[in-house]
């Protein structure tokens, strides 16, 4: 089994409900469990065009490989009518592998660790806030490279019976 971080976004439509709707669709996938879920963040769009992004990030366990948990992520963005006009373009919504297990690899299709993890405050605040303590072994404690990007505006978005301080269980019903 692998640990990994998945990072969803979206800027186009009610992202949040996207967003809730296509956690529910990976927690139904037998190849892997849920662990912890961040609340929303609101975030202005970083490198992007389009209007402010709705962001959170789970993190799971799996035994699937990288390349069949990039294969369930590209097939949930289509059930959510993702479309790819241009490079950043606005999206209903965006799956990214952030990091899975130890895996470090430099392909086209999927480079891992998530090439551009360090520059986003919208992947650091929802990540560290369900893994304080995240290491990536060729870059050291997260944490560290928060104040780096304190000049992306972001806000953490209140939500409803959220189950943010308890990262064992993974309840359908929250946010
Ligand atoms: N995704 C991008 C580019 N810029 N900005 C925000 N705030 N949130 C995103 O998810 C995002 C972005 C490319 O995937
Ligand atoms: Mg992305
Ligand atoms: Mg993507």
């Amino acid at each position: 089994m692998a640990l990994a971080f998945i990072g969803f976004g979206g800027n186009i439509g009610d992202t949040r409900q996207v967003i809730t709707d296509a956690i529910v669709c990976l927690a139904l996938r037998r190849e892997l469990q849920i662990l912890a879920k961040s609340c929303f963040y609101q975030s202005a769009p970083v490198d992007a065009p389009g209007g402010d992004y709705i962001n959170a990030v789970v993190q799971i366990e799996t035994e699937l490989s990288p390349y069949g948990l990039l294969n369930v992520c590209q097939n949930i963005e289509q059930a959510f009518g993702r479309e790819r006009p241009y490079e950043n373009a606005p999206r209903t919504l965006d799956l990214d592998i952030l990091s899975f297990e130890g895996v470090s690899q430099n392909d086209t299709e999927l480079t891992l660790p998530h090439p551009r993890i360090l520059e986003r405050s919208f992947v650091l605040l929802p990540l560290l806030e369900i893994a304080p303590d995240f290491f990536l072994p060729s870059i050291g404690k997260l944490k560290a490279y928060l104040p780096q990007v304190a000049n992306q505006r972001i806000e953490k978005l209140p939500c409803r019976n959220c189950n943010c301080q308890e990262n064992k269980t993974y309840s359908q019903s929250s946010h």
